[in-house]
């Protein structure tokens, strides 16, 4: 960083200090990942100069040829990572992928199944101040109050009674698998088309770690970056040739202009290694990882809320410490671990300072800890918020997780 720091070295010392920050806690925010190294540089590569409006050899722009070759075999490896025969992969993330897909099934003002926000879902999928729930009659669908849970006998009994156009399906703090194949059977009963929200399982899916919906969904919405590893970013999978050329409109011109090339070009790297043995050996690492961590936070005396975790995810009820998330997330930062604050299902308090934290586990496995490791963070989060008032204690969990992170080092070929 050499150029940059010369020339702006307030920004240099903000990517240096983000990168000091990254290595010295324990990131456990599940919507995270590190990228690999040759993302990095494709993302902060000269393809960033590239205005390429349209699609490849179909572009608005002159010049494209180049920048053609990187989205095509983005969207190649995309089909061939999800079994999938359309890609769109140009959305500039999980909210703009959403509302292509929207605007490919539905119009304003029809009828959209997604779930609520409190039990586990995403802004997009109908929040009243999102465009979701300013456009669209948005209905919501939620966990079970004793499983904790989507109860798909529910899902299928709100689904008959409003008829919707489309149901989304998918989750932003939901640790359980989530039933495609029965959403697709809900949704053909009433006649909507279902769209499956992936963001946050993308990765598990391309490893065979969670069931696929792409042979049942009508469409496929997700992010990059999440479990999938890759940059920031979003993307569209389809098997009809109708809604294929449905979402390339809705996404040029309809919701978006020039394609951000040089993440696209990091998303082919993302699902070029994503088709490698070595990531779905990832991807199962993460579930076992996480299984780990959640027995030993329950072991700790918290409350997993649903009673454990399937996938990347757990929802940690705090009510058996008597903190809130708020405080639990500054707690944790005080001791290196970094996790989010996050409502609970029938949460008793405000979106602020909510009952619980999510706990994910990817960007760890990412770094390489192993259940063993997993289980110890597990530990150290339950003895940091019990504990919360012993200093004696806190130096040690801080201490214990340096050691953890020395023994996992981020980007070394990044220097100090
Ligand atoms: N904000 C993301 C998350 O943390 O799950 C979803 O967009």
């Amino acid at each position: 960083m050499e150029h940059l720091a010369k020339q702006d070295p307030l920004i240099a010392a903000a990517l240096t200090d983000e990168l000091k920050r990254q290595r010295a806690n324990i990131e456990l925010i599940a919507s995270e990942n590190f990228t690999s190294l040759a993302v990095l540089e494709a993302v902060g590569s000269v393809l960033t100069n590239k205005y390429a409006e349209g699609y490849p050899s179909r572009r608005y722009y002159g010049g494209c040829h180049v920048v053609d070759v990187a989205e095509q075999l983005a969207i190649d490896r995309a089909c061939e990572l999800f079994g999938s025969k359309f890609a769109n992969v140009q959305p500039h993330s999980g909210a703009s992928a959403n509302l292509a897909a929207y605007m490919a099934t539905v119009k304003p003002g029809d009828t959209v199944m997604g779930m609520s926000l409190a039990h586990g879902g995403h802004l997009s999928h109908g929040l009243s101040v999102n465009f979701s729930g300013l456009w669209y009659n948005m209905v919501p669908y939620g966990v079970n109050p004793e499983t904790e849970m989507l109860d798909m006998d529910e899902v299928e009994r709100i689904a008959k009674e409003c008829r919707p156009q489309a149901i989304i399906a998918g989750a932003s703090a939901y640790s359980r698998t989530i039933d495609f194949k029965r959403f697709a059977e809900i949704a053909k009963e009433v006649g909507a088309y279902l769209i499956a929200d992936v963001a946050h399982i993308a990765g598990l899916i391309a490893a065979d770690a969670h069931p696929s919906p792409v042979p049942y969904a009508d469409i496929v919405s997700s992010t990059s970056h999440k479990t999938l590893r890759g940059p920031r970013g979003g993307f569209l999978l389809t098997n009809s040739e109708e809604l294929a050329a449905k979402i390339d409109k809705a996404i040029f011109p309809g919701s978006q202009g020039g394609p951000l090339m040089h993440v696209i070009a990091g998303k082919a790297i993302a699902f070029g290694e994503a088709l490698t043995p070595a990531f779905k050996e990832y991807a199962h690492q993460i579930v076992a990882n996480m299984k780990a961590c959640g027995a030993a936070m329950a072991d700790g005396g918290l409350r997993l809320v649903s009673g454990g975790t399937d996938n990347h995810l757990a929802l940690v009820d705090l009510t058996p410490a008597a903190v809130t998330g708020s405080e639990a997330e500054v707690l944790l930062e005080g001791v290196n671990i970094t996790v989010n604050k996050n409502s609970i299902p029938n949460e008793a308090r405000s979106s602020f300072d909510p009952s619980g934290i999510r706990v994910g586990f990817a960007a760890m496995t990412s770094r390489n800890f192993n259940e063993a490791d997993a289980a110890l963070v597990g530990e150290l989060i339950a003895r940091t918020i019990f504990e919360r008032d012993d200093r004696v204690v806190l130096q040690k969990v801080l201490n214990q997780v340096a050691d953890l992170l020395a023994a996992h080092p981020l980007y070394p070929e990044l220097g100090a």
